[in-house]
């Protein structure tokens, strides 16, 4: 080992190679040593191996390369015993190619780095010839888990979209995909002892006995896995070196479950008036020994299509109430000497860690889960509420996996008028770059217990936003996907947000090519002296909208105006977008009294009159039926630009009229119908008259919920 490299310093000295920060390779390798010369690659160049094992890493990354899969070939794949799990050596000769990699996992992420090095459009179709500089990699992760988790149960992404998606997660060395099997609203996973669960529970809306939410409201919407697609996945992700873990999430989050099965429920009868009969209960009875009937065919088939390690059995966001009013899990505490109820979700957590562990399986949990006792100790925690939680779970002495909600959920807003949740933060790239343990105040002890980093996608938002593309899955993950893959791959705690910002510049041409509608960062708009201009720094074509003329175009050059308010500006690159960039009088929103009086009662402290106030909505006292309405009515009429009335909240299509229409009135008497609600909302462009008064009309019986919220309006002057 010394003597090689002290013979490879030789060598470096000899060919002139020289320590180069790297080629902005995301992400950031331990070395890079550039040696003078080239690779060109040809088409009578092959990929080769010896090893059985790295066969589908040939072939993979022969296809990429477009080359052949040979016996004797010029681009060598190797296991070195030598090297540690995951680490590997590029080396890059003018005549030769050699990855070597202490085990699979190794080779393919120095395969990935390869490909980095090639032209982008080795990820779309590579043109031969090719050339590569030479050098020298020696590269391996700090984190043995390096995550993403989809949830495809808000919406229903395909077999082949994960697909997709596990080539960029591989491209840039994530090893774990996490994907949320079930939730409260679907199943998506065959289980052949109880068929009804994917068959019924994979769809809502329709006759489906699970209600539509997030978008798709007159359909009905979903799918399913069946146990082949998954191994399907699987093995495809394993080519990658991503390994696919499930997640069942239990007891609570559960709906969709109970929904199909009532059964599962606690034993009393809840009050059901104000959802037209509509159950809306989610957690498992902990008492009902045959639910662990039930819960024990799922698991065993689930262990059986996962070759994995470990088990996620969520034990997230449990309604405890439910148990509180459940005669049976009433006694089971009392039987148990429990004095919290939080402790029966110990106790269920424990029995189905018993089963998994009968199949050879570890269990996986949301942080919540270990607050109601012990936990089996090989149990591994998710912490994602916050960091205090994921320093509790690593100081108990759990194995933990970081990813609190404000730097890792990259379905929160990338800033303030973007799409996504806001609970846990607002936050672009940067904030996720800027994740270390250290600085998150993780204790050297704590640090033993993380083994790596996850980033989620919870898709409540991306069923209303057409997810037949995926471009808001790119838009809300990318580049912050880029950042994840960083830190959790390098060892080094410094970070430079100016420098990864350029690598990442650099790498937008790969994901160009990777067919990625990654989030641009917005240009930077200035107005002085009478100019209004736009500037970005990332090889995007920015575009500028007149909004009072509607004209747009391609911005070339500083705009002479008075009004600045008046123009927005995005920029563009490939299939990647910026948000939108004005100065902020574009954006100013008016705030006229009003008065709102609805069909329905309103909620005892949510009341009407605080969303009168604006920045609050408001509640109804019970879920809507047809006719239903609600209706805004300005002191004086409202001259605007635009104005949108909304129930439910923007992001999340929840607690509103699923369908509906809206109504305009411009003197206050007479009403007239405008157009259908969009996932709730309406939204009214370019009034022809000052706006007296709008009413929005339910024309669904319900909505899945207890009640309808009520958004304040928002309302855009005229420019
Ligand atoms: C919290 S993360 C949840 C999910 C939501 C997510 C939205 C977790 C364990 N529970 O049910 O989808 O927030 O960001």
């Amino acid at each position: 080992m010394r003597l090689r490299s002290i013979l490879l310093v030789g060598v470096a000295m000899m060919c002139a190679c020289v320590v180069e920060a790297n080629h902005a390779i995301i992400p950031t390798p331990k070395s890079y040593i550039a040696c003078e010369g080239e690779f060109r690659l040809l088409p009578s160049h092959s990929v080769t191996t010896s090893s059985s094992t790295l066969m589908p890493l040939a072939s993979y990354l022969a296809e990429h390369l477009n080359v052949e899969v040979e016996t004797k070939g010029d681009i060598v794949l190797k296991l070195d015993t030598a090297l540690k799990s995951e680490e590997y050596r590029l080396r890059v000769m003018a005549d030769r190619v050699e990855i070597l990699g202490g085990d699979y996992g190794g080779v393919f992420n120095g395969v990935a780095t390869f490909m980095q090095l090639l032209p982008a459009d080795v990820y779309k179709n590579l043109k031969l010839p090719a050339t590569v500089a030479c050098c020298e990699v020696e590269d391996a992760p700090k984190y043995k888990y390096r995550g993403f988790m989809l949830d495809v149960c808000r919406t229903w992404i395909t077999k082949e979209a994960i697909m997709e998606y596990v080539d960029l997660l591989a491209y840039h060395k994530i090893n774990k995909l996490r994907l949320h099997l079930t939730d409260d609203e679907a199943w998506r996973l065959e289980i052949k002892s109880h068929p009804e669960l994917a068959t019924i529970g994979g769809f809502r809306g329709g006759d489906s006995p699970i209600w539509p939410r997030y978008g798709k409201w007159t359909e009905k919407w979903g799918g399913y896995y069946t146990q082949a697609d998954m191994r399907e996945i699987i093995a495809y992700a394993k080519v990658r070196n991503i390994e696919v873990i499930p997640e069942i999430d239990l007891p609570g989050h559960s709906l969709a479950m109970a929904s199909m099965h009532p059964e599962i429920l606690c034993n009393y009868t809840p009050n059901l008036d104000d959802t037209f009969g509509y159950d809306t209960r989610s957690a498992f009875c902990v008492a009902k020994e045959d639910n662990y009937t039930l819960l024990r065919d799922i698991i065993r088939e689930v262990c059986q299509v996962f070759d994995t390690k470990y088990i996620h059995i969520g034990g997230d966001e449990v309604e405890i109430s439910q148990w509180k009013r459940c005669p049976d899990c009433l006694a089971l505490m009392a039987k148990l000497g429990y004095t919290k109820p939080e402790q029966l979700q110990a106790y269920f957590m424990r029995r189905i860690s018993d089963m998994l562990a009968e199949y050879g399986k570890q269990p996986a949990v949301w942080n919540e889960a270990i607050d109601g006792g012990k936990l089996p100790a090989n149990t591994l925690v998710f912490g994602w509420m916050g960091v205090k939680e994921c320093k509790l779970s690593a100081a108990k002495g759990y194995k933990t996996i970081v990813m609190p909600g404000q730097y890792f959920y990259f379905d929160m807003k990338q800033s303030k008028r973007e799409p996504g949740h806001d609970w846990a933060a607002i936050f672009d790239w940067s904030k996720t770059y800027g994740v270390t343990l250290t600085s998150l105040g993780f204790s050297a002890e704590e640090q033993k217990n993380v083994v790596g980093f996850e980033a989620s996608f919870f898709s409540e938002a991306y069923a209303s936003r057409t997810p037949e593309n995926a471009d808001f899955l790119h838009y809300q993950t990318f580049p912050r996907v880029l950042s994840l893959a960083e830190i959790a791959w390098v060892s080094s705690n410094s970070r430079d947000k100016e420098v990864f910002y350029k690598q990442m510049i650099e790498h937008y041409a790969r994901l160009d090519a990777m067919g990625v509608a990654y989030r641009l960062m917005p240009p930077k708009v200035t107005f002085e002296n009478g100019m209004l201009s736009a500037q970005s720094d990332d090889g995007s074509t920015i575009y500028v909208q007149n909004v009072v003329t509607n004209v747009g175009e391609v911005y070339t050059k500083p705009i002479t105006t008075t009004k600045p308010e008046r123009y927005v500006f995005v920029a563009r690159r490939g299939s990647a977008l910026s948000p939108e960039a004005a100065v902020e009088g574009y954006f100013r929103t008016l705030k006229p009294q009003y008065t709102l009086t609805s069909s329905m009662p309103q909620h005892s402290t949510m009341t009407f009159a605080k969303a009168q106030e604006y920045g609050r909505l408001a509640r109804t006292a019970r879920t809507c039926d047809v006719g239903d309405w609600i209706q805004f009515t300005f002191a004086q009429a409202v001259d605007c630009r635009r104005m949108q009335i909304a129930t439910g909240n923007f992001q999340l299509p929840r607690f509103i009229f699923e369908q509906g229409y809206a109504e305009v009135s411009y003197d206050g008497k007479t009403f007239m119908p405008v157009g259908d609600l969009q996932n709730g909302m309406y939204i009214i462009d370019n009034p022809p008259h000052p706006i007296k008064a709008v009413r929005l009309v339910c024309s669904s019986q319900g909505n899945g919920a207890k009640y309808v919220s009520i958004q304040p309006p928002t309302i855009w002057p005229r420019l």
